[in-house]
């Protein structure tokens, strides 16, 4: 629970008290004689773009307002960072004497000149556990189960521990948020440990470039060592039966959770700068938990700058819903590194699938039902800008559309091992698709590019063959992309091969692939090592 007057009168009290601060190691500064907090370097993330500021706020009430900002060289390291998709601005390091404090702003809507409220002070140092948790095994640990269902917070000074299924409020009832703080590490401990967030309730994990969120087993050398996180969301998803007003299905491995409604826009919170590691667990045959589930999770749901590495099952699997993300960076997936099922209708751009040089199944592997091919509403995601690199001697393949889906594919490439980078299977897709002539619309591939061990193969079902349908489409070749590792060479193809999505969701770029050039690598700083 955020107890803010609490915050604002300890914030106060400390920005006031005087002390002198060292300010060697800060990443902000605080004249107690004229009132103004420096901040040397701020970060601004907006959409896709960084820029980077030094500012000043001058201390007036209870809210700190901007006096000035001016243009500052890029920096790294440690560093402020204001997030415009949450209106936050995070402050790592503020040294009062001896004591090292995480400080988060949040701008006061409308405000101009722009001011800011204190929403959270916290000591670096562990200060114990909050009455939510209970004290860990290691010192500065502290261990969360059951249920959560209240608004609570979890910071970077503590260790936190999954204990079992935690669960972030009840289906629909006694919802709550769970607000997840810059460089927090949470761990899991076994394949029954996992994070799950319930339809009504939110997760805001809002790491920063410099100050990601981990969420990792113990010992960061196998997959399977924690279970995942999971969220379930109101968004429409498909397989009951025909007529039913409002579809909500049970997820497969664990039955008595339900998601889905009737909301495509449903906000199920935000995960910003997030790495979910060494996660995946098997319930039962074909019936796991993966490293990110998303569950009938809707479009206003924020979910950016994720990196999954080295999970058990899939990277992120998608049942249904309309998650739209950017930035997803998929390493060393045991099984497909991105799955989609019941109906997905969301939104990707800037993906990069590595495999592992020695396990890993498809790149890509899509449904739009499993039991019932046809069944509404359709999968058909857009996506694109997606990098796809298959290990060496993989059997299968980079892409596989398959019972029933859609899809909408621009600006991407597949290439390495896979024994075939396209393939399409089962006559619903097919027909779905429509004819070389004369295509539907609803599955789609334009402006990519394909260089595998073989480059197609024709499904079950096929009406036409996969070849015909990639090249009867613009902008698409099947030619080595000139990588260099996952970033393009110095006379890559892709550099030029992209075309403009025309959908407000994308940003709009003119290449393929997830990188523009050699020196475009946004998986830098935030990632897990994965190279
Ligand atoms: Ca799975
Ligand atoms: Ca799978
Ligand atoms: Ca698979
Ligand atoms: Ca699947």
């Amino acid at each position: 629970m955020f107890e803010f007057k609490k915050y604002i009168t300890v914030a106060s009290t400390m920005l006031l008290s005087g002390i002198a601060m060292n300010a060697h190691a800060a990443t902000a500064t605080f004249n107690p004689a004229t009132g103004v907090v420096n901040l040397p370097v701020v970060e601004v993330l907006s959409g896709s773009s960084s820029a980077f500021y030094s500012a000043q706020l001058q201390l007036s009430g209870n809210e700190l307002q901007l006096v000035s900002a001016s243009p500052v060289s890029a920096a790294t390291g440690q560093r402020n960072v204001f997030d415009s998709d949450t209106a936050a601005i995070h402050i790592p390091s503020v040294l009062v004497g001896a004591d090292d404090y995480y400080v988060k702003l949040k701008l006061v809507p409308g405000s101009n000149p722009l001011r800011f409220s204190l929403d959270q002070v916290v000591n670096n140092a562990f200060q114990g556990c909050p009455s939510f948790a209970a004290v860990g095994p290691v010192a500065g640990s502290c261990i969360l189960s059951g249920t959560i269902t209240s608004n609570v917070t979890l910071t970077k000074n503590i260790q936190w521990i999954l204990s079992g299924g935690v669960y972030v409020g009840g289906d629909k009832t006694q919802s709550a948020t769970l607000t997840i703080n810059p460089g927090t590490k949470i761990f899991g401990q076994s394949g029954a440990d996992y994070l799950w967030v319930r339809r009504g309730s939110k997760i805001m994990a809002e790491g920063t470039p410099d100050d990601p969120i981990v969420m990792s087993g113990p010992l960061q050398q196998e997959p399977g060592e924690w279970a995942g996180l999971v969220i379930a969301g109101n968004a429409p998803v498909n397989g009951c039966n025909a007529g039913v007003a409002v579809c909500e299905i049970p997820f497969e491995a664990i039955t008595t959770e339900k998601f889905g409604g009737n909301n495509p826009a449903d906000n199920s919170g935000v995960l910003k700068y997030v790495q979910i590691l060494f996660a995946g667990a098997q319930v039962r045959p074909d019936e796991e938990l993966n490293g990110l589930t998303l569950n009938g999770v809707g479009s206003g749901t924020i979910i950016s700058h994720i990196h999954v590495h080295a999970g058990l099952d899939d990277g992120i699997e998608i049942f249904g819903g309309t998650a739209q993300m950017k930035y997803i960076v998929l390493t060393d997936v045991r099984d497909d590194s991105l799955d989609w099922t019941n109906g997905w209708r969301g939104r990707a751009q800037f993906v990069l699938i590595k495999q592992a040089s020695d396990s890993g199944d498809r790149g890509i592997e899509a449904d739009n039902n499993e039991v019932s091919h046809d069944s509404e509403p359709r999968a058909q995601p857009l996506l694109s800008n997606m990098t796809i690199i298959g290990r060496s001697g993989n059997a299968v393949q980079g892409i596989l559309l398959r019972r029933g889906t859609g899809a909408n594919i621009f600006n991407s490439v597949i290439t390495g091992g896979f024994a075939s980078c396209l393939r399409i299977d089962g006559a619903s897709t097919y027909t779905n698709a429509g004819t070389i002539g004369s295509l539907s619309g609803e599955l789609t591939i334009k402006n990519s590019f394909v260089n595998c061990t073989a480059n197609f193969s024709n499904g079950d079902g096929s009406t036409f063959t996969v070849s015909d349908w990639f090249t009867a489409q613009s902008g698409n070749k099947a030619t080595n992309p000139l990588l260099n590792g996952y970033l393009p060479n110095v006379g890559s193809p892709l550099i030029t091969g992209g075309v403009a999505v025309g959908d407000a969701f994308f940003t709009t770029v003119d290449y393929a692939g997830a990188f523009k050039d050699g020196n475009d690598d946004w998986t830098e700083e935030w990632t897990f090592p994965f190279n």
